[in-house]
């Protein structure tokens, strides 16, 4: 729809000016990385970067983040160029972008607008696309205002409704009934998605999730794992559906493993919202591989970012299990080996060449030795003794009783797993859980 496509808003043959904002005590490399970082993303989204440009802030003005000064300075660097975009690698607020946009006289976009973009880009799938329309709907509606302005400022005194005014509420009304129809169709999606992770359940396969910084080689491992042939490049947010596949592991039966999208630093918070359908393959998983690029100069920050993201989704305290990727690069030895001492289970691998894979294997079917399964029981009247243990050792997400006994649905150790095996039920309907009270 229209809205949406306005958002999607970089030409493809455009060239761009780059600006990060330097806070006070930050250091000079911080800023370095975060607009080479800016950079790739940039050309992610097919904008070449004109110009690189840093704003020491000394406060940060409410109008137009920067200074004055810099701003006009900024505005001169664009013109000289023939840049189209200005892009700031700060979130902006609806009226800095509007304000510095006057000012530029040129179009200007902020690192989430960027990251949109390329999402936007790369949707493949209907739900991918709801996905990322929901996000950009999102950050579009405080922006809305905006277009109308200069109607309002016609309009005179407080209390007259200008045409602007009118206008905006239709255009809100009709976005918010987008918003509404999305969000009832991704539920949808949820719930399927849900749906086939019972099934798979019940076949006792484990659920394995891959996570890791954009571009660190989670399609290239999943590739090399079980034969798939999921699209993998040198490029921020190559995948963005996400894909299951069975891997062989030592000892133990076959697990399912699923690659999904890459985290960033400074993840936009209503994306992250707008991915909980795909996401939730990561929270339900029954253990992490967080594949680390150990090449990367800011391995560190990387971690620390992907880790902000679990948390944000609920997922914090997932096992997981760590690969340290691309061992094969000279530049990776020594942040191998300093990471390896910080996390001694790191196993170190090379998704292209293979090396590690069978250790990073073994690693898995140890770490999902202690997996909790998911179950349905109904347990009767008398088995209080289990009902006791579940509630100790197992993490339950739904309980109704009964006069005859207790259904309860829990996650459990599998020992336990094994002693209510006998209790275990499928999915009963509401009605034959409601026809069972009434009989007795
Ligand atoms: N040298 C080297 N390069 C690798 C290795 N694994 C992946 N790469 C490269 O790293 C780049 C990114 O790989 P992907 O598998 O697409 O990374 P990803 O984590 O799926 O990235 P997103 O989907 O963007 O989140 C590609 O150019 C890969 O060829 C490795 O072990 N060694
Ligand atoms: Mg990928």
């Amino acid at each position: 729809m229209e809205e949406t496509s306005r958002t999607a808003s970089m030409d493809a043959r455009e060239g761009a000016v780059l600006v990060a904002a330097q806070r006070p005590r930050e250091p000079d490399w911080e800023v370095g990385d975060a607009l080479d970082e800016l950079a790739q993303l940039t050309e992610s989204a097919g904008v070449a970067a004109l110009d690189r440009r840093i704003c020491r802030l000394r406060r940060t003005d409410p109008a137009y983040l920067i200074g004055r000064g810099q701003a006009a300075e900024l505005a001169e660097r664009a013109r000289e160029l023939g840049a189209a975009t200005v892009i700031f690698d700060e979130d902006l607020s609806p009226a800095q972008g509007r304000n510095l946009e006057d000012l530029f006289g040129v179009r200007v976009v902020d690192r989430t607008q960027v990251i949109l973009d390329i999402f936007a880009r790369r949707a493949r799938t209907s739900e991918g696309r709801l996905q990322i329309e929901l996000a950009q709907l999102e950050y579009l509606r405080p922006r809305l205002r905006h277009r109308w302005t200069h109607f309002e400022q016609q309009k005179g005194g407080i209390g007259l409704k200008g045409p602007g005014e009118r206008q905006l509420e239709l255009d809100r009304r009709r976005l918010d009934l987008r918003l509404d129809r999305i969000r009832r169709e991704l539920e949808q999606v949820r719930l399927r998605r849900e749906e086939l992770r019972r099934g798979r359940a019940r076949h006792g396969w484990a659920q394995v999730a891959l996570v890791g910084y954009t571009n660190a080689g989670k399609s290239t491992l999943l590739n090399r794992l079980s034969g798939a042939r999921v699209y993998a490049d040198d490029r921020l947010f190559a995948t963005l559906d996400p894909t299951t596949r069975r891997i062989e592991l030592p000892g133990r039966p076959p697990a399912l493993l699923t690659d999904t999208v890459g985290f960033i630093r400074k993840l936009p918070h209503h994306l992250v919202d707008a991915f909980r359908a795909t996401l939730e393959e990561v929270v339900e998983s029954d253990l992490l591989v967080h594949v680390v690029d150990a090449a990367h100069p800011r391995v560190d920050a990387q971690i620390a970012a992907v880790q902000t993201v679990l948390a944000e989704l609920g997922a914090a305290e997932k096992p997981v299990a760590h690969a340290l990727n691309k061992t094969d690069r000279p530049e990776a030895a020594a942040n191998a080996r300093r990471l390896g001492e910080t996390l001694p289970r790191a196993v170190p691998i090379s998704a292209i060449t293979g090396a590690g894979l069978d250790a990073l294997c073994a690693e898995i079917a140890d770490a999902l030795k202690d997996r909790r399964t998911p179950m349905t029981v109904f347990l009767p009247l008398g088995e209080g003794a289990l009902l006791a243990q579940i509630r100790r050792e197992g993490r339950i997400s739904d309980i109704r009783y009964a006069e005859d006994g207790v259904r309860i649905e829990a996650r459990v150790p599998p020992a336990l797993a094994a002693a209510l095996a006998g209790y275990a039920i499928g999915r009963i309907p509401e009605r034959r859980l409601d026809a069972r009270r009434t009989e007795d």
